[in-house]
């Protein structure tokens, strides 16, 4: 974007949100893509009159590019475990008060004490996931391991997901070691295992993927199983996906509020109203997601219950890692290798 139309749209945004603070009381929230259902957002705004501003995003980083200023206007955003410590830390997050919330029972016990916020102090967790291979069912042999994503006969129909975490967890897995590997010659390694492929790729892509591979454009994508399992729906005959066999990332997203908010209350009110069973199971049934909600999981039909892509068995998910914070150190190690790889 130049100058210019940066000018301009900040302008509008900033006309929007003079209108937005006269006009009653209201809630802002930013989530990822495809992660309520259609009725989600103004069953809430009709229950309790809040009116509520809903925005998407694609990534954490972009989440994160957002609200670093503590001046974004979002009050409730959804980021993944390993970005909480580091967004409590800059002191971005107001605590969660369990007082107002009626429905954390209902979280499976697994999410009730999880390793990144043992004591929910500062995120609820909403969905759950791994990443892995969306791929055309049509391949021979099927890829069933991170190094298929680097075969030369697919070049142009790869994509990988435009996030640095991913794409070096896929190369560190590939090589053998942890995604969450801290150490220099390992990642030295996987940005150069990034840069071999990169030339075979159509694209770094995140939720785009589903409809590029739903067209048929995209023969095998690194992806969220979310992502996968929405774009499955779409193409059963067509679409499949894989856990690789070296092992994946696993990832949660939570719900949190931000330090900079001042509609606490209704945040909460919010954050209730999705830890409901009904309204979680309602969310997972229209947008095929893996809720964290163990009573909303019990409500759901069997087909999704038992869904190989979103809910696999326990001994396919001990392959995978839950990603971990970096370092400072080695965060700014990956941020360098990312970007000198992306604009190589
Ligand atoms: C939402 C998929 C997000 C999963 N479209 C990655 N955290």
């Amino acid at each position: 974007m130049n100058r210019r139309r940066f000018l301009e749209s900040s302008a509008a945004a900033a006309t929007l949100a003079l209108v937005d603070c006269t006009s009653g009381p209201r809630l802002n929230v930013y989530n990822w893509s495809d992660y309520v259902a259609p009725d989600t957002v103004a069953n809430f705004e009709h229950e309790t009159g809040l009116r509520v501003r809903y925005g998407t995003y694609e990534s954490n980083q972009e989440m994160l590019a957002q609200v670093l200023s503590g001046n974004s206007g979002w009050d409730v955003i959804f980021p993944s475990a390993d970005f909480l410590g580091p967004m409590r830390d800059l002191g971005l997050l107001a605590p969660i008060q369990h007082s107002l919330l009626t429905n954390l029972n209902s979280l499976d016990p697994v999410f009730r004490a999880p390793p990144w916020d043992p004591e929910l102090q500062w995120s609820v967790p909403y969905m759950y996931g791994a990443t892995g291979i969306l791929y055309q069912k049509q391949l021979m042999p099927a890829p069933q391991s991170w190094a298929d994503l680097w075969n030369a006969k697919l070049a142009g129909k790869i994509t990988m997901l435009d996030d640095a975490t991913e794409v070096f967890g896929a190369c560190l897995k590939k090589l053998g070691y942890s995604l969450n590997s801290a150490d220099t010659a390992e990642l030295r390694a996987a940005a150069q295992e990034a840069r071999k492929q990169k030339p075979l790729l159509r694209a770094y892509l995140n939720a785009e993927v589903r409809d590029q591979a739903v067209a048929g454009d995209v023969a095998a994508a690194q992806a969220w199983a979310v992502t996968a399992a929405q774009a499955i729906a779409a193409a059963p005959d067509r679409l499949a996906f894989a856990y690789p066999r070296e092992g994946f990332v696993r990832f949660a997203d939570n719900i949190a509020i931000l330090r900079e908010s001042r509609r606490i209350e209704a945040a909460h009110r919010w954050i209730d109203y999705l830890l409901r069973p009904a309204v979680a199971a309602a969310i997972v049934e229209t947008t095929h997601t893996a809720t964290c909600n163990g009573t909303a999981y019990s409500l759901l039909p069997e087909s999704i219950r038992k869904d190989p892509v979103l809910y696999p068995p326990a001994d396919v998910l001990n392959r995978g890692e839950w990603l971990l914070p970096q370092s400072t150190g080695s965060q700014r190690l990956r941020d360098r290798l990312w970007t000198e790889m992306k604009s190589a």
